[in-house]
């Protein structure tokens, strides 16, 4: 594509701030230390977690750089940068989250397949844009188009990178369009992420962002959008990101039995982060230090000097809540922190419970063991 080279290798990739935990190189995966992630509300990019599935694309003209959208319109148009930014920009805090999050607890208990996640995988940002669903808009598909329409029924996103998954050829994911079309929905076309041009690992120049979804649908660099009849049948549509139960293993798996994950499900983890996918609020946070048997509830906030309520206007819905609460350990125990979203969605207990091939969506109770005196929540 004009301005925009995916390279074959590694050599072009850009520079990393030195404290990220490497989970593998090259494709570059890697997570800040969760002592780092929870200490601001707005995670820096230096800190935000990256996930890529190939080289980082590289810039060679910006001037050069445009998207294509293409389908239910006669003849794909181009939209250029300029086209994007004279389309009101919308600032929306929301936390990304990859579904891989958590994953090496998964391993603990019998062995899952991917990138080797602590519990960082997760970054909240303002990222700022113009909404998808402006952009549509633009291009003759209206505001609030119901899936029920014949024609398209999803919209697909595809990038530039070159990703083994799909035998070298770009990342592509897609939504349904009835969401991409939703003002409310706040899916955005995002230029900027915490006031300052993406970086390259974010997505450059230009990245979808879903709020309320797994990561893997907001991607990065785009250089298309197309209308399609049915969801993408791109690799990380329908061989990856879903959810299957605890008996499915390599040799039975049947991909097509299951739908694509969209949303990400409650969770939280003891030192304070909690979020609900689908801009749920949080309804509360209750913390045991007793094994479960006794629970006491977490003060929850987000921006300092506003009161946090659940679905409350004030509150940033697409955005992590962070929660403190003070303990006294007198012996040593184990902490357990699990979270209640706005639809009573409840985390479960045991990683068991929930365990799958793939690893993801590990959203079980977190539990961390603490020395007598050594409390760090
Ligand atoms: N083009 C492209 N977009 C992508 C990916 C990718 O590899 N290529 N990875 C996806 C996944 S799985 C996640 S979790 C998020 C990670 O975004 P981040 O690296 O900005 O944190 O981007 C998504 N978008
Ligand atoms: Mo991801």
């Amino acid at each position: 594509m004009p301005g925009l080279r995916a390279p074959s290798d590694y050599s072009g990739e850009p520079p990393r701030h030195p404290c990220l935990r490497i989970n593998s190189k090259e494709p570059f995966n890697a997570e800040p230390p969760r002592s780092l992630l929870i200490s601001s509300y707005l995670t820096p990019a230096d800190f935000f977690y990256k996930r890529n599935h190939g080289p980082v694309p590289i810039i060679d003209n910006i001037e050069r750089y445009f998207i294509s959208i293409s389908a239910l319109i006669e003849k794909p148009r181009q939209l250029w940068m300029k086209d994007i930014r004279i389309l009101p920009k919308y600032n929306v805090a929301a936390t990304l989250q990859c579904a891989g999050n958590r994953r090496t607890a998964m391993s603990k208990n019998k062995v899952v397949k991917g990138v080797g996640w602590g519990v960082s995988a997760i970054g909240n940002a303002v990222w700022s844009g113009a909404k998808l669903a402006d952009v549509l808009e633009l291009v003759g598909i209206p505001k609030l188009t119901s899936i029920t329409q014949p024609g398209g029924k999803h919209v697909e996103f595809v990038s530039i990178d070159k990703c083994k998954e799909e035998n070298g050829g770009p990342y592509k994911v897609s939504i349904p369009l009835d969401q991409a079309t939703n003002p409310d929905a706040d899916v955005l076309l995002a230029y900027e992420m915490n006031g300052e041009p993406l970086n390259r690992d974010h997505g450059y120049p230009l990245r979808v962002v879903v709020p309320g979804v797994i990561g893997a649908r907001s991607v990065k660099w785009l250089d298309s959008i197309n209308i399609i009849a049915e969801e993408s049948q791109g690799f990380f549509m329908q061989k990856d990101y879903k959810m299957f139960p605890p008996s499915v293993n390599w040799e039975n798996i049947n991909w097509a039995t299951r739908r694509p994950q969209m949303d990400f499900p409650v969770q939280v983890k003891i030192s304070g982060y909690a979020v609900a996918g689908g801009g749920r609020g949080i309804e509360t946070v209750d913390v045991s230090v007793d094994g479960g048997r006794t629970w006491l509830e977490a003060s929850r906030f987000q921006k300092s000097g506003i009161p946090y309520v659940a679905d409350d206007a004030n509150s940033d819905k697409w955005a992590w809540v962070l929660f403190e609460i003070t303990v006294d350990i007198l012996h040593s125990t184990e902490i357990i922190a699990k979270a209640v979203d706005s639809a009573a969605n409840v985390q479960p207990q045991q990683v068991e419970d929930i365990w799958n091939l793939r690893g993801i969506l590990n959203t079980s109770w977190h539990r961390v063991h603490v020395q007598a005196g050594h409390s760090n929540m």
